[in-house]
């Protein structure tokens, strides 16, 4: 088996690092290649960089298409592109949100969410509308560390520990669910050091996946998720100037 773990940002080492933690779970027979875009921001904090991010994630599905991959997962919190990338794919296609919020749905009554920004917190707020697991959530938390920092600040750790303790005890939930591909490493520890499960989306997209494929199963070709319609597509990439400021 085939699995592709995209990571929509372009950061080489937490693509590194959320493949590291895909192959220690998706299984020995499990071939398990994590990728990023060709093209795009080095993190996903706004719906423009989610924007940016989503045309390099359908090419890497459109090649992983070509070399046979058995099924994909989008590693960042917003699940930017999913159902554009199911559209391409023939295998399944899961993001790290949807997969890390329903796992915590078997482990718990109630969980919540530690994310990375506060701007990012409506948008996520708004998947657990989406997938219907609103009830479920009982809130969702910002520790304001950008995801490029999480790898940088060497307090990141200890910090979304201590936030995640007074989620944990200002929601009433008994789950923690990670609300950032970057937070991959903290996994263990963090529920080791909380007492509750703590979920990494990275985790439960990838043995997700695994498991569909092995069950047999791929995306629905018979409505929505069909492929596109074939239609000219006019101008060149070169020529989108967003008039972003400059780092
Ligand atoms: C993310 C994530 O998982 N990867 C990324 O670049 N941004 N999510 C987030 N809430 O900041």
């Amino acid at each position: 088996m085939h699995i592709r773990v995209i990571n929509p940002n372009t950061t080489a080492s937490m693509t590194t690092a959320i493949g590291a933690c895909a192959s220690a779970v998706a299984g020995p027979d499990v071939v398990v290649e994590a990728v990023s875009p060709v093209f795009g921001p080095e993190s996903i904090e706004s719906h423009v960089d989610e924007a940016l991010a989503v045309p390099g994630v359908l090419a890497r599905v459109a090649e992983g298409e070509e070399a046979g991959v058995d099924g994909y997962v989008i590693a960042c919190f917003g699940d930017p592109g999913v159902h554009a990338a199911r559209e391409l794919a023939r295998g399944p296609v899961v993001g790290i949100a949807e997969a890390g919020m329903r796992a915590a749905t078997y482990l718990g009554r109630r969980f919540s969410v530690v994310t990375t920004l506060q701007r990012t917190v409506p948008g996520i707020e708004a998947l657990t509308r989406s997938y219907g697991l609103a009830d479920y959530c009982g809130g969702v938390h910002a520790t304001e560390i950008g995801v490029v920092d999480l790898e940088r600040d060497p307090h990141a750790r200890e910090r979304t520990l201590e936030l995640a303790r007074v989620a944990l005890t200002a929601d009433g939930s008994d789950v923690l669910v990670l609300g950032c591909a970057g937070m991959t490493d903290f996994a263990a520890r963090l529920g080791d050091e909380l007492g509750v499960p703590v979920v990494d989306g990275v985790a439960a997209a990838t043995t997700t996946v695994v498991g569909l494929v092995a069950m047999g199963l791929g995306t629905s070709k018979a409505g929505e998720f069909a492929a596109p319609r074939a239609k000219r597509v006019s101008g060149s990439w070169a020529d989108v100037d967003l008039r972003l400021p400059a780092p």
